[in-house]
């Protein structure tokens, strides 16, 4: 759920960790190989991201990736993913098999070369691994460097073949184990603990949903997930979509309750040499935008080309149509992009060579070229659909002029307002207990839920840097509502004074006041809610202070654990019992049902002194997955809201997934 990036974790912590000894026993080219897979073990963030839980499900989408490249050339058509008891991961495919001829220039067979040498796959040409860059397409040999174990079996030629490596190390040769009439390859490893430091258990929603996407994003192949950790519970699922992305546009409707306001989804793709764009879309009665890319089956998170290519024609389109057809009138104002975006859900998808991958996080499409295709592509096409289905045409620019009507009503509300407040000269909210420092890069705002933790905050806080907003009122029902509502509920209009930024068009990431957020809640289903909401809030209407990595989640202990003068705060269950155990048992422990319960100096000791609290960094992801739960839990579903609340033990517990 929520991001690694910890305040006070220190990113090359595992540099100690690993001291891989040279002997004699290799030859010059092993040496070679090992010093290629030192490198990641001595780094492994430089290549899977993290060495927490996200870089531990890399491990799987990196074989996976594999797998799906065998079936793009057309020779796979299922993968099976398994879970082991000991998060044990095996994948299977049912492609031509990875090549085990003596490879020339190594002197070993390929499928040693490719598990042993950074980077190996390119040499074998054909369809085998793509260096799509950012952290894509490292190769089997990372996840091999950074396995306790790794064992493959390969089925090519008649024969079983197999080999055993630990920790990157050859352990047995490349060895016929039995004969067999068919072909592909079976991989299965052992994230090293010594790396994965923090855990090496997998999350079967995080995998489920990760396959789930590639099987929507490659049409007809079928993927399946089975996680055999609990013998008494095994769960087995298989993801295979015909209709490809439409499909993916279908699933998200739905899993959203959101209601579809034509029948069909709208689908347009186009090849261009050795470049191809897809696209699938469909409006709903909602306020809301959502869209999805993909660059080589790779999510760009932070969007890029071909995201503005598909956003600039959508614009044009409805506004070209719209005065062709006299529906949008010369007195009318233009179309924005918001208005012609609301209550959309898409899904692009493009696939070219080489494709770019930018920014910070890797997040982000950077080829030029592609801009084009898929503009021209979207304008082109959906020109011809609006005119062949004039009445889908109408219902969606109704919805868009709609839109446009209430955008402009809720700027003139908030023109007004800004009016009443620059005479009142005071347009910070009341209950905010600001700080004295006025620059925004030492202070922080910390948005607190409930009156009582609120003074708490008040007492506890360095005034110097540290502003306290305690929320107060009635939840709103953002789904269900457009920004002009928004705007004026009391519960959201205190935040958006206190940042100073405005929100949506108007928002102006120069004006934030305070460049740490930190929301702070109980660690029950309240809190979760308000989390929720606010995360949601931001990634709808203030999206740069998420990109920005403004935006903190506080992370209160759980836990007193006390015994004579002593006492220690623990922040798990398993940290709890360790202090018992440290203090010698029978230990008097106390459990903070809310921030209410500590007093200001716990709260400032254990939560919010700059030295010693532990924060989360809310990244784009967690705000889109906090979207995403914010959908399902203001919708019209009673169901999906209760499977909230049950699951609602693990979002507060494991925030860090
Ligand atoms: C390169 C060439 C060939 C197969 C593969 C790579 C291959 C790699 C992976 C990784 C996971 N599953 C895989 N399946 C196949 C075959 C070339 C040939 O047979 O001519």
């Amino acid at each position: 759920m929520f991001s690694e990036n910890n305040e006070n974790i220190n990113e090359e912590k595992n540099d100690e960790v690993m001291d891989t000894v040279v002997t004699e026993e290799y030859g010059a080219e092993q040496i070679q190989v090992l010093k290629g897979l030192e490198a990641v073990r001595k780094r492994p963030g430089m290549y899977i991201g993290s060495t927490g839980p996200r870089g531990l499900h890399h491990l799987v989408y990196e074989i996976v990736d594999n797998s799906i490249d065998e079936a793009l050339a057309g020779y796979c058509t299922h993968i099976e993913v398994e879970i082991l008891p000991g998060d044990v991961i095996t994948v299977r495919d049912n492609g031509r098999g990875i090549p085990v001829d003596i490879n020339e220039e190594e002197g070993l067979p390929a499928v040693t070369v490719v598990l042993t040498v950074l980077h190996a796959g390119g040499k074998f040409g054909g369809s085998g691994y793509k260096v799509s860059g950012g952290l894509h397409g490292v190769g089997s040999s990372v996840v091999n460097a950074l396995s306790e174990w790794f064992e493959i079996e390969v089925s090519r030629q008649g024969h079983i073949y197999h080999q055993r490596f630990e920790r990157g190390d050859v352990k047995s040769d490349l060895e016929i184990i039995g004969d067999t009439n068919e072909t592909g390859t079976f991989i299965k490893f052992k994230a090293d603990p010594e790396i994965f430091t923090e855990t090496t258990v997998y999350d079967f929603e995080t995998l489920q949903k990760r396959l789930r996407e590639q099987a929507f994003l490659n049409a007809g192949l079928s993927i399946s997930l089975t996680d055999k950790r609990d013998e008494d519970n095994i769960v087995s699922e298989v993801y295979c979509y015909e209709g490809g992305i439409r499909s993916f546009v279908d699933y998200i409707n739905k899993s959203r309750g959101l209601t579809p306001l034509h029948e069909d989804i709208i689908h347009f793709s186009v090849v261009d040499g050795d470049r191809s764009a897809e696209v699938a879309m469909s409006y709903n009665d909602g306020y809301n935008e959502i869209i999805l890319s993909f660059a080589n089956d790779v999510r760009t998170i932070d969007g890029g080309t071909h995201e503005l290519g598909f956003k600039t024609a959508l614009t044009r389109v409805f506004n070209d149509y719209g005065k062709k057809f006299n529906l949008i009138k010369d007195s009318d104002k233009k179309l924005s992009g918001d208005d012609v975006r609301e209550g959309l859900t898409a899904v692009i998808s493009v696939k070219l060579t080489e494709a770019q991958f930018e920014g910070q996080t890797k997040g982000k499409l950077g080829n030029t070229e592609i801009t084009g295709l898929v503009s021209k592509m979207l304008y082109d096409k959906l020109m011809t659909y609006l005119e062949e289905n004039p009445s889908t045409a109408r219902t969606i620019l109704n919805k868009s002029l709609d839109a446009s009507r209430a955008r402009e009503a809720a700027r003139k509300a908030r023109d007004n307002a800004r009016r009443k407040s620059a005479l009142e000269s005071n347009s910070l909210p009341g209950k905010l207990a600001d700080c004295t420092d006025k620059n925004p890069e030492n202070t922080e705002l910390y948005i607190v839920e409930g009156d009582s933790a609120g003074g708490s905050a008040k007492g506890g806080r360095d005034r110097n840097t540290q502003a306290i907003l305690p929320l107060w009122g009635k939840m709103l029902n953002v789904e269900k509502a457009r920004v002009d509502k928004v705007i004026g509920n009391e519960k959201l209009t205190p935040v958006i004074l206190a940042l100073g930024t405005g929100i949506g068009d108007d928002f102006d990431i120069t004006k934030l006041r305070y460049h740490k957020i930190v929301l702070m809640a109980d660690a029950d289903v309240d809190g979760a809610h308000i989390r929720t909401l606010l995360l949601t809030f931001f990634f709808r209407y203030m999206r740069p202070l998420i990109e920005h990595g403004y935006v903190y989640i506080a992370q209160p202990p759980l836990f007193k654990v006390s015994k004579g003068k002593k006492h220690f705060y623990a922040f798990s269950d398993e940290e709890r019992d360790e202090k018992i155990a440290e203090l010698g048992g029978s230990c008097d422990v106390q459990r903070y049902k809310g921030l209410g319960e500590m007093d200001s100096q716990q709260l400032w000791e254990t939560t919010m002194d700059p030295k010693y609290r532990t924060m989360l960094r809310v990244n784009l992801e967690d705000a889109m997955e906090a979207d995403e739960t914010f959908s399902v839990l203001m919708g019209d579903k009673v169901e999906p809201r209760r499977e909230f609340i049950e699951k609602n033990a693990k979002f507060v517990q494991n925030l860090d997934i």
